[in-house]
């Protein structure tokens, strides 16, 4: 008799469980996604990121949040880029 409970108190806890498992899996994609990010500013693929490459990347990204070229971003133009940003995920 106690044998069949403490199995049964294992199934129930394998299957709650399960959930957890889920979330894990989900997370992966996401530390890939920081992998290849790290690719993408580490320009001369040496395997790390210098000051040079760390700037021109911000540079870019100010670029990107500025696109009128006027050294400043509005918060029109914040705005605009985080809208942009979570439309394209
Ligand atoms: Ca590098
Ligand atoms: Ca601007």
């Amino acid at each position: 008799m106690k044998t069949k409970l403490i199995l049964a108190t294992l199934a129930v806890m394998c299957l709650l469980t399960q959930p957890v498992r889920a979330e894990n899996s989900v997370a992966a994609p996401a530390a890939k996604t920081d992998a290849s990010q790290f690719d993408k500013i580490d320009a001369d693929k040496n395997g790390k990121i210098s000051k040079e490459e760390w700037l021109a990347y911000q540079t870019e990204v100010f670029s990107k949040i500025c696109p009128d070229g006027d050294s400043d971003i509005t918060r029109a133009e914040w705005n605009e880029y985080q809208a942009s940003k979570g439309s394209a995920r």
